[in-house]
Protein backbone atom coordinates (compact mmCIF):
# COMPACT_ATOMS: atom_id res chain seq x y z
CA UNK A 1 0.00 0.00 0.00
CA UNK A 2 1.35 3.18 -1.15
CA UNK A 3 1.86 4.84 2.87
CA UNK A 4 3.65 2.33 3.71
CA UNK A 5 6.22 2.70 1.23
CA UNK A 6 8.39 5.62 2.55
CA UNK A 7 8.53 3.37 6.13
CA UNK A 8 10.06 0.69 3.64
CA UNK A 9 12.47 2.88 2.09
CA UNK A 10 13.34 4.19 5.51
CA UNK A 11 14.01 0.84 6.69
CA UNK A 12 15.63 -0.58 3.28
CA UNK A 13 18.49 2.20 4.04
CA UNK A 14 18.44 1.52 7.76
CA UNK A 15 19.27 -2.46 6.67
CA UNK A 16 21.69 -0.78 4.23
CA UNK A 17 23.76 0.87 7.13
CA UNK A 18 24.32 -1.95 9.24
CA UNK A 19 26.94 -5.00 8.72
CA UNK A 20 25.63 -6.73 11.51
CA UNK A 21 21.84 -7.22 11.87
CA UNK A 22 19.77 -9.73 14.78
CA UNK A 23 15.96 -10.63 13.45
CA UNK A 24 13.99 -11.51 16.48
CA UNK A 25 10.51 -12.74 16.83
CA UNK A 26 7.88 -13.54 19.78
CA UNK A 27 8.50 -16.53 21.89
CA UNK A 28 6.19 -19.29 21.77
CA UNK A 29 6.71 -18.94 17.99
CA UNK A 30 3.78 -19.77 15.54
CA UNK A 31 4.01 -19.92 11.77
CA UNK A 32 4.06 -16.40 11.10
CA UNK A 33 6.79 -15.64 13.77
CA UNK A 34 9.23 -18.46 11.94
CA UNK A 35 7.99 -17.33 8.61
CA UNK A 36 8.38 -13.85 8.84
CA UNK A 37 11.45 -14.34 10.59
CA UNK A 38 13.11 -17.03 7.61
CA UNK A 39 11.22 -14.96 4.99
CA UNK A 40 13.32 -11.81 5.62
CA UNK A 41 16.41 -13.76 6.88
CA UNK A 42 16.82 -15.97 3.81
CA UNK A 43 15.96 -12.96 1.54
CA UNK A 44 18.57 -10.25 3.51
CA UNK A 45 21.26 -13.16 2.95
CA UNK A 46 20.80 -12.86 -0.70
CA UNK A 47 20.54 -9.41 -1.52
CA UNK A 48 23.00 -8.14 1.23
CA UNK A 49 26.04 -10.94 0.50
CA UNK A 50 28.63 -9.03 2.64
CA UNK A 51 26.40 -8.80 6.10
CA UNK A 52 26.48 -10.40 9.30
CA UNK A 53 22.51 -11.82 9.72
CA UNK A 54 21.46 -13.78 12.82
CA UNK A 55 18.23 -15.01 14.15
CA UNK A 56 17.25 -15.58 17.43
CA UNK A 57 15.00 -16.63 20.09
CA UNK A 58 13.36 -20.01 21.36
CA UNK A 59 12.40 -22.51 19.46
CA UNK A 60 10.09 -25.41 19.04
CA UNK A 61 8.02 -27.96 16.84
CA UNK A 62 6.72 -25.38 14.55
CA UNK A 63 10.01 -24.42 13.21
CA UNK A 64 9.44 -25.82 9.76
CA UNK A 65 12.68 -25.40 8.44
CA UNK A 66 14.74 -27.22 11.13
CA UNK A 67 17.19 -24.40 10.73
CA UNK A 68 18.61 -23.55 14.53
CA UNK A 69 18.44 -20.18 16.17
CA UNK A 70 21.55 -19.08 16.61
CA UNK A 71 23.40 -18.67 20.09
CA UNK A 72 23.13 -14.73 19.46
CA UNK A 73 25.18 -13.20 22.57
CA UNK A 74 25.25 -9.93 24.45
CA UNK A 75 28.18 -8.77 22.93
CA UNK A 76 26.64 -9.33 19.63
CA UNK A 77 24.31 -6.95 19.58
CA UNK A 78 26.42 -4.20 19.91
CA UNK A 79 27.18 -2.00 16.79
CA UNK A 80 23.99 -4.03 15.90
CA UNK A 81 20.70 -3.29 13.91
CA UNK A 82 17.94 -5.57 15.58
CA UNK A 83 14.54 -6.24 13.51
CA UNK A 84 11.98 -7.29 15.58
CA UNK A 85 8.85 -8.90 13.46
CA UNK A 86 5.82 -10.16 14.10
CA UNK A 87 5.56 -8.67 17.80
CA UNK A 88 6.19 -5.21 19.37
CA UNK A 89 5.41 -5.58 23.14
CA UNK A 90 8.12 -5.80 25.74
CA UNK A 91 6.39 -8.74 27.33
CA UNK A 92 6.58 -11.69 24.64
CA UNK A 93 10.71 -10.98 23.78
CA UNK A 94 12.71 -13.55 24.92
CA UNK A 95 15.51 -11.74 26.38
CA UNK A 96 15.84 -8.42 26.92
CA UNK A 97 19.30 -7.84 25.27
CA UNK A 98 17.03 -5.70 22.51
CA UNK A 99 17.96 -2.89 24.36
CA UNK A 100 21.41 -3.26 23.54
CA UNK A 101 21.37 -2.78 20.23
CA UNK A 102 22.31 0.38 17.92
CA UNK A 103 19.14 0.74 16.44
CA UNK A 104 15.79 -0.68 15.90
CA UNK A 105 13.31 -2.07 13.29
CA UNK A 106 9.92 -3.32 14.22
CA UNK A 107 7.55 -4.76 12.16
CA UNK A 108 4.32 -6.13 13.21
CA UNK A 109 0.83 -6.45 12.91
CA UNK A 110 -0.06 -6.97 16.42
CA UNK A 111 -2.61 -3.94 17.74
CA UNK A 112 0.56 -2.48 19.79
CA UNK A 113 1.48 0.93 20.99
CA UNK A 114 5.64 -0.01 21.81
CA UNK A 115 7.66 2.50 23.72
CA UNK A 116 10.67 1.31 21.91
CA UNK A 117 11.95 1.14 18.50
CA UNK A 118 13.90 3.58 15.60
CA UNK A 119 11.88 2.53 12.70
CA UNK A 120 8.59 1.25 13.02
CA UNK A 121 5.71 -0.02 10.90
CA UNK A 122 2.66 -1.66 12.48
CA UNK A 123 0.15 -2.78 10.21
CA UNK A 124 -2.87 -4.13 12.26
CA UNK A 125 -5.12 -4.77 9.39
CA UNK A 126 -2.82 -7.23 7.68
CA UNK A 127 -3.03 -11.01 7.84
CA UNK A 128 0.39 -11.65 9.34
CA UNK A 129 3.67 -10.20 9.95
CA UNK A 130 4.92 -12.15 6.60
CA UNK A 131 2.50 -10.17 4.21
CA UNK A 132 3.88 -6.55 5.43
CA UNK A 133 7.70 -8.36 4.94
CA UNK A 134 6.40 -9.50 1.92
CA UNK A 135 5.32 -6.25 0.74
CA UNK A 136 8.28 -4.80 2.06
CA UNK A 137 10.52 -7.19 -0.20
CA UNK A 138 8.62 -6.22 -2.94
CA UNK A 139 8.03 -2.36 -3.18
CA UNK A 140 11.99 -2.11 -2.37
CA UNK A 141 12.16 -4.63 -5.63
CA UNK A 142 14.80 -7.42 -2.85
CA UNK A 143 15.03 -10.37 -4.87
CA UNK A 144 12.72 -12.71 -2.57
CA UNK A 145 14.23 -16.69 -3.21
CA UNK A 146 12.37 -19.19 -2.80
CA UNK A 147 13.53 -20.08 0.61
CA UNK A 148 12.00 -16.68 1.75
CA UNK A 149 8.78 -16.97 -0.63
CA UNK A 150 7.34 -20.64 0.88
CA UNK A 151 8.62 -19.18 4.26
CA UNK A 152 6.59 -16.20 4.06
CA UNK A 153 3.82 -18.01 2.00
CA UNK A 154 3.64 -20.53 5.45
CA UNK A 155 3.59 -17.54 7.62
CA UNK A 156 0.29 -16.12 5.56
CA UNK A 157 -1.68 -19.21 5.78
CA UNK A 158 -0.38 -20.18 9.21
CA UNK A 159 -2.01 -16.53 10.49
CA UNK A 160 -4.96 -16.12 8.49
CA UNK A 161 -6.24 -19.86 8.84
CA UNK A 162 -5.85 -21.36 5.20
CA UNK A 163 -7.03 -17.49 3.87
CA UNK A 164 -10.03 -17.82 6.20
CA UNK A 165 -10.06 -15.03 9.23
CA UNK A 166 -10.72 -11.70 9.27
CA UNK A 167 -7.42 -10.33 8.15
CA UNK A 168 -7.46 -11.86 5.42
CA UNK A 169 -7.77 -9.08 2.71
CA UNK A 170 -7.01 -8.60 -1.72
CA UNK A 171 -3.55 -7.08 -0.74
CA UNK A 172 -3.34 -10.66 1.20
CA UNK A 173 -3.78 -12.66 -2.26
CA UNK A 174 -2.11 -10.16 -3.94
CA UNK A 175 1.06 -10.73 -1.63
CA UNK A 176 0.46 -14.43 -2.20
CA UNK A 177 0.85 -13.90 -6.01
CA UNK A 178 4.27 -12.07 -5.10
CA UNK A 179 5.43 -15.53 -3.49
CA UNK A 180 3.89 -17.52 -5.83
CA UNK A 181 5.60 -16.21 -8.17
CA UNK A 182 8.58 -16.19 -6.32
CA UNK A 183 8.83 -20.06 -6.54
CA UNK A 184 6.57 -20.22 -3.09
CA UNK A 185 5.25 -24.01 -3.48
CA UNK A 186 2.42 -24.78 -1.98
CA UNK A 187 2.53 -28.62 -1.98
CA UNK A 188 5.59 -28.22 -0.33
CA UNK A 189 4.55 -26.26 2.29
CA UNK A 190 1.58 -28.01 3.08
CA UNK A 191 3.86 -30.81 3.91
CA UNK A 192 6.15 -28.44 6.29
CA UNK A 193 3.01 -27.67 8.30
CA UNK A 194 1.12 -30.49 8.01
CA UNK A 195 2.62 -33.51 9.94
CA UNK A 196 1.15 -36.23 11.95
CA UNK A 197 -0.04 -36.06 15.62
CA UNK A 198 1.45 -37.79 18.06
CA UNK A 199 -0.93 -40.38 20.00
CA UNK A 200 -0.51 -37.57 23.23
CA UNK A 201 -1.05 -35.07 21.12
CA UNK A 202 -4.85 -36.11 20.22
CA UNK A 203 -5.59 -37.73 23.80
CA UNK A 204 -4.40 -34.24 25.18
CA UNK A 205 -7.36 -32.43 22.51
CA UNK A 206 -9.35 -35.52 23.83
CA UNK A 207 -8.67 -34.11 27.04
CA UNK A 208 -9.75 -30.87 26.09
CA UNK A 209 -13.26 -31.60 25.02
CA UNK A 210 -13.78 -33.33 28.16
CA UNK A 211 -13.13 -31.05 30.20
CA UNK A 212 -14.07 -27.64 29.46
CA UNK A 213 -16.59 -25.68 31.05
CA UNK A 214 -19.28 -23.19 29.39
CA UNK A 215 -20.69 -20.28 31.61
CA UNK A 216 -22.12 -17.47 30.51
CA UNK A 217 -20.91 -17.89 27.07
CA UNK A 218 -17.43 -18.38 27.74
CA UNK A 219 -15.54 -21.67 27.73
CA UNK A 220 -12.15 -22.61 29.49
CA UNK A 221 -10.70 -25.16 30.09
CA UNK A 222 -7.12 -25.87 32.62
CA UNK A 223 -4.50 -28.50 30.94
CA UNK A 224 -2.63 -28.36 34.63
CA UNK A 225 1.23 -30.01 33.96
CA UNK A 226 0.27 -33.57 35.19
CA UNK A 227 -1.60 -34.04 31.95
CA UNK A 228 0.54 -32.85 29.64
CA UNK A 229 3.32 -33.82 31.22
CA UNK A 230 1.62 -37.51 31.42
CA UNK A 231 0.88 -37.37 27.48
CA UNK A 232 4.34 -35.50 26.71
CA UNK A 233 3.18 -32.85 25.25
CA UNK A 234 5.23 -28.93 26.16
CA UNK A 235 3.38 -25.64 27.57
CA UNK A 236 3.50 -23.99 24.47
CA UNK A 237 2.09 -27.37 22.18
CA UNK A 238 -0.92 -27.88 24.53
CA UNK A 239 -1.97 -24.26 25.26
CA UNK A 240 -1.48 -23.08 21.04
CA UNK A 241 -2.36 -26.45 19.86
CA UNK A 242 -5.37 -26.90 21.53
CA UNK A 243 -7.30 -23.60 21.52
CA UNK A 244 -9.03 -24.17 18.99
CA UNK A 245 -10.53 -27.55 19.48
CA UNK A 246 -13.43 -25.03 21.40
CA UNK A 247 -14.19 -23.24 18.16
CA UNK A 248 -17.54 -23.26 16.72
CA UNK A 249 -19.23 -24.11 20.50
CA UNK A 250 -22.96 -23.52 20.74
CA UNK A 251 -23.76 -20.55 22.72
CA UNK A 252 -20.28 -19.55 23.48
CA UNK A 253 -18.88 -15.71 22.12
CA UNK A 254 -15.00 -16.70 23.35
CA UNK A 255 -13.06 -19.43 24.84
CA UNK A 256 -9.91 -19.55 26.91
CA UNK A 257 -7.39 -22.18 27.76
CA UNK A 258 -4.89 -22.29 31.07
CA UNK A 259 -2.04 -24.22 30.12
CA UNK A 260 -0.38 -24.63 33.52
CA UNK A 261 3.90 -24.05 33.16
CA UNK A 262 6.57 -26.68 34.89
CA UNK A 263 6.91 -23.51 36.78
CA UNK A 264 3.38 -23.11 38.05
CA UNK A 265 2.77 -19.92 35.37
CA UNK A 266 0.28 -20.56 33.29
CA UNK A 267 -0.24 -19.77 29.50
CA UNK A 268 -3.24 -18.17 28.54
CA UNK A 269 -4.79 -18.30 25.16
CA UNK A 270 -8.04 -16.52 24.16
CA UNK A 271 -10.08 -16.53 21.45
CA UNK A 272 -13.60 -14.59 20.58
CA UNK A 273 -16.22 -15.36 18.04
CA UNK A 274 -16.51 -11.52 17.47
CA UNK A 275 -16.77 -9.52 20.31
CA UNK A 276 -13.02 -7.83 21.00
CA UNK A 277 -11.94 -9.71 23.87
CA UNK A 278 -8.02 -7.93 23.83
CA UNK A 279 -8.13 -5.68 26.51
CA UNK A 280 -8.47 -8.59 29.32
CA UNK A 281 -5.41 -10.07 27.64
CA UNK A 282 -3.73 -6.64 28.37
CA UNK A 283 -5.08 -5.65 31.56
CA UNK A 284 -3.32 -9.82 32.81
CA UNK A 285 0.02 -7.65 31.19
CA UNK A 286 -0.52 -9.91 27.71
CA UNK A 287 -1.59 -9.01 24.32
CA UNK A 288 -2.31 -9.77 20.81
CA UNK A 289 -5.24 -9.35 18.03
CA UNK A 290 -8.69 -8.30 18.99
CA UNK A 291 -10.24 -11.26 18.48
CA UNK A 292 -7.29 -14.02 19.27
CA UNK A 293 -4.73 -12.86 21.90
CA UNK A 294 -3.32 -14.17 25.02
CA UNK A 295 -1.01 -13.78 28.34
CA UNK A 296 0.69 -15.71 31.12
CA UNK A 297 0.02 -15.54 34.47
CA UNK A 298 1.64 -15.65 37.45
CA UNK A 299 -0.44 -19.03 39.06
CA UNK A 300 -3.44 -20.49 38.19
CA UNK A 301 -4.99 -18.85 41.04
CA UNK A 302 -5.71 -15.72 38.65
CA UNK A 303 -7.79 -18.03 36.18
CA UNK A 304 -11.57 -17.13 37.71
CA UNK A 305 -10.91 -13.79 37.56
CA UNK A 306 -9.86 -13.80 34.66
CA UNK A 307 -12.95 -15.70 32.83
CA UNK A 308 -15.23 -13.66 34.87
CA UNK A 309 -13.52 -10.68 33.56
CA UNK A 310 -14.20 -12.57 29.54
CA UNK A 311 -18.03 -13.01 30.88
CA UNK A 312 -18.31 -9.71 31.55
CA UNK A 313 -16.70 -8.82 28.20
CA UNK A 314 -19.19 -10.59 25.98
CA UNK A 315 -22.65 -9.84 27.44
MN1 LIG B 1 1.55 -12.99 13.37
Amino acid sequence: MENNKKVFNEILQTIKDYKKIIIIRHKGPDYDAYGSQFGLYYALKENFKDKEILIAGDDNANNFYNRPMDDVKEEDYNGALLILVDQSSVGMLNDLNYRLADKIIIMDHHESNPDFGDVIIITPTYSSAAELITEFLYETNLTIPKVSADALYIGMVGDSNRFFYKGTTSNTFLMAKVLLDAGADIITDYKLMVKDESEGFKKIKGYVLENFTLNNKVASVVIPKEIRNKYGITDAQASRGTINMLATLENCEAWVNFTEKDDGEAFVEIRSKEIPVVDVAKSFGGGGHELACGATIATLDLKDEFVRRLEEKVN
